[in-house]
């Protein structure tokens, strides 16, 4: 059996648990937390998985009443992801704090539970607006280390650059259920066998196909965009000289429209909008959406951008702070910083 220490692709049957570890054997001082924490969100995913695919039976559909944060209508969905990912990492010791697309403040780990070395990010349900539809959805996630020495997590923790990032990944809720994540030696997917409830390594070493295939965005805002950002998007439809001809595709969860650019090559962005002075960043919010999707996209040989620059380099000001996105084939990402340079003045 080949080990996953030189990056070669290991052989027979791998589940999550199995790779998980092996990954651990790359840091020999490794406590085992980081281990377990994504043996959880790999929990966390199945269960999530399970209330997806039997959305349409059980009383998990519609909205649960209220608004988040965001200014969103809560899906009864959304209150579920939440809720698991909370109660399988709330009283572990491997967290000091937790930070949610659904929670206006950061999480704190409940006085009678000991603290531990990381920070968690995440968006319980990403594309929640789907899920009547029965489109796929999905939950994405980022782990920091702490920063602050010891006790209650705080913003210190919560709000670091992309650069700091331990660990990102997502779980699509789909035709199947797909676990995909990286700790920073490659990107690797897993399919959930529901037969078994395992998550099978299924996509060993992903890499962004060079000969890009798709474009993604949501077209219908288009008379908002500046004119970089529609340049930019005739350029990809083979315009203004451009040797591109890429079909559109969006599905309006970005967990699919990212997973499609990953395996299938290509962009998916989603830009400033000049419409609502609200959304001078964009929609999408850098800690637990932006961030963790540039990270994996970045390990499989693309590019994350604000349009301006590297995601990842940017350290969040506020916890719900949105940004600009475009992430896919490094070139052609770095097309739309060229263009909204010269326009976007
Ligand atoms: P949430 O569902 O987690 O709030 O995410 C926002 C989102 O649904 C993304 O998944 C998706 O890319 C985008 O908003 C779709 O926005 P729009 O409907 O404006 O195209």
């Amino acid at each position: 059996m080949a080990d996953s220490a030189n990056n070669s692709t290991p052989t027979g049957i791998i589940t999550i648990e199995r790779h998980i570890l092996m990954e651990q054997e790359r840091f020999p001082d490794s406590s085992g937390a980081l281990t377990n924490l994504l043996y959880d969100l790999a929990l966390a995913g199945k269960l999530i998985g399970s209330r997806t695919t039997r959305a349409g039976l059980a009383d998990i559909l519609g909205s649960a009443g209220h608004e988040n944060v965001q200014g969103e209508e809560v899906q009864k969905l959304d209150v579920y992801a939440q809720r698991t990912i909370y109660q399988l990492n709330d009283h572990t010791g491997r967290l000091c704090c937790m930070a949610s697309e659904e929670e206006k403040d950061i999480i704190p780990i409940p006085e009678h539970y000991p603290t531990g070395d990381y920070v968690l990010v995440f968006d319980p349900l990403d594309g929640s607006t789907n899920i009547d539809y029965n489109v796929a959805v999905g939950t994405i996630f980022a782990i920091f280390r702490r920063r602050s020495a010891s006790g209650p997590g705080t913003s210190v923790d919560v709000l670091q650059s992309g650069r700091e990032i331990v660990a990102g990944g997502y779980m699509v809720y789909g035709s199947s259920t797909m676990l995909v994540y990286t700790t920073g030696h490659g990107v690797h997917g897993f399919t959930l066998d529901p037969g078994i409830g395992e998550f099978l390594l299924s996509h060993p070493n992903v890499r962004v196909p060079e000969k890009p295939k798709y474009y993604s965005v949501n077209q219908g805002y288009e008379k908002y965009w500046t004119e970089g950002v529609r340049r930019y998007t005739r350029w990809l439809q083979g315009e203004e000289g451009s040797p591109m001809s890429l079909s559109l595709r969006y599905i309006g969860s970005m967990v699919a429209d990212v997973h499609r650019t990953l395996f299938g090559g290509g962009v998916f962005y989603y830009p400033a909008d000049t419409r609502d002075p609200k959304k001078p960043r964009g929609k999408l919010r850098l800690l637990y959406e932006a961030v963790p999707m540039s990270y994996l996209i970045e390990q499989a040989g693309g590019y994350g951008s604000t349009g301006r620059g590297p995601i990842l380099d940017v350290t969040p000001e506020s916890l719900h702070q949105r940004t600009p996105v475009f992430v896919g084939n490094r070139e052609i990402v770095e097309k739309a910083e060229e263009l909204i340079a010269r326009y976007d003045r």
